[in-house]
């Protein structure tokens, strides 16, 4: 049976336009870190006790969504097609609606490849008859899909509100790439975070066990992997907030003392209170998502949301 599975290994993030990119953001007037240098594999285990988190109300708000309205979604979609999962992390969402959307065929892009390769092991031996593929992509610029991807029928899946990572400019070019890429019968189902009360808004962000915390210095260690830095993680405090004019979450490294951090060709100092952003995570009103939608060439718009609208699923055909 497992002979029928695709063993697709191609990964495409190479090692020095990942350091041109740090190193850019690192020297820049304010030093910014990609919030994709978050997964790494220790990363994106803390990302999932985040989801365990009771501050952490994204999740399981999307999941009790699709619990309720799951088979309605599932309707709006079809069977047979091709779900396109763009972050997959550790595929557990996209599992559990394959009892619902009987896809032919589950492609998964992320950009930690080792545990995206660990997470499909499990999954090809629970669903041998769904044809799988892994894909080791930075999708945020670009996106790539191997022609053995039939172009019928692509189903892009992209839960978890990540679409908040991008500013609305750059969530509308993404959102036009991914339209780009279905034919007719094609389209995306997307989850996305909602605009609430800003205490219950930074809360998620900056939880009491400091899970977040650890989450976001995290990445200095992963940072000092790809590029060869030298920064002492100690050094440094997790910061998030609600920007209200911009209507995101901002999650920032404040340095705690006078620092110099190196890597192979750059060096720069910090002073005491210095910032280092890592992450925006926008909060969007409904209409605000389904005009982005329209405007990517989407239509046919059903949504989905929680009884307090603090999330909602959109389906979007092409
Ligand atoms: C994976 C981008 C959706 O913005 O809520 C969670 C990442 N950062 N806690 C989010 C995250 C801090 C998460 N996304």
């Amino acid at each position: 049976m497992l002979t029928q599975c695709q063993t697709d290994t191609r990964r495409s993030v190479s090692a020095t336009s990942i350091q041109a990119e740090l190193s850019t953001g690192l020297l820049a007037a304010e030093a910014v870190i990609s919030p994709k240098f978050l997964y790494d594999a220790l990363g994106s285990r803390l990302f999932e006790a985040i989801c365990e988190l009771p501050e952490y109300y994204p999740t399981r708000t999307e999941a009790a969504i699709f619990a309720r309205y799951g088979a309605d979604i599932a309707r709006a979609i079809g069977p047979g097609a091709t779900l396109i999962d763009l972050g997959a992390g550790n595929c557990a969402k996209a599992a559990s609606l394959f009892p619902l959307l009987h896809p032919d065929q589950y492609v998964a892009i992320d950009i930690s490849w080792d545990f995206l390769q660990q997470s499909l092991l499990s999954l090809r031996q629970r669903f041998p008859h769904i044809e799988m593929t892994a894909l080791g992509q930075d999708f945020s610029s670009r996106l790539d899909l191997p022609a053995d991807v039939s172009p019928a029928r692509r189903l892009f899946f992209y839960p978890g509100s990540s679409i908040g990572n991008f500013t609305p400019d750059q969530a509308l070019a993404f959102l036009r790439r991914a339209r780009a890429q279905c034919d007719r019968d094609g389209g995306l189902l997307i989850g996305v975070d909602l605009i609430k009360d800003e205490q219950v808004l930074s809360d998620a962000y900056d939880d009491a066990l400091g899970v977040t915390g650890a989450f976001n210095l995290n990445v200095l260690r992963h940072v000092n992997l790809l590029l060869g830095a030298d920064f002492d993680v100690r050094g440094w405090r997790h910061k998030a907030f609600f920007n209200r004019d911009d209507s995101r979450i901002e999650m920032h490294l404040e340095a705690q003392r006078d620092m110099q951090v190196s890597w192979p060709g750059a060096a720069r100092s910090f002073a005491r209170g210095e910032c280092i952003h890592t992450e925006n995570s926008y909060k969007y009103r409904k209409s605000g998502v389904i005009g982005l939608l329209e405007q990517a060439g989407f239509q046919a718009l059903h949504s989905w949301t929680d009884p307090d609208e603090w999330f909602a699923v959109i389906h979007a055909r092409a």
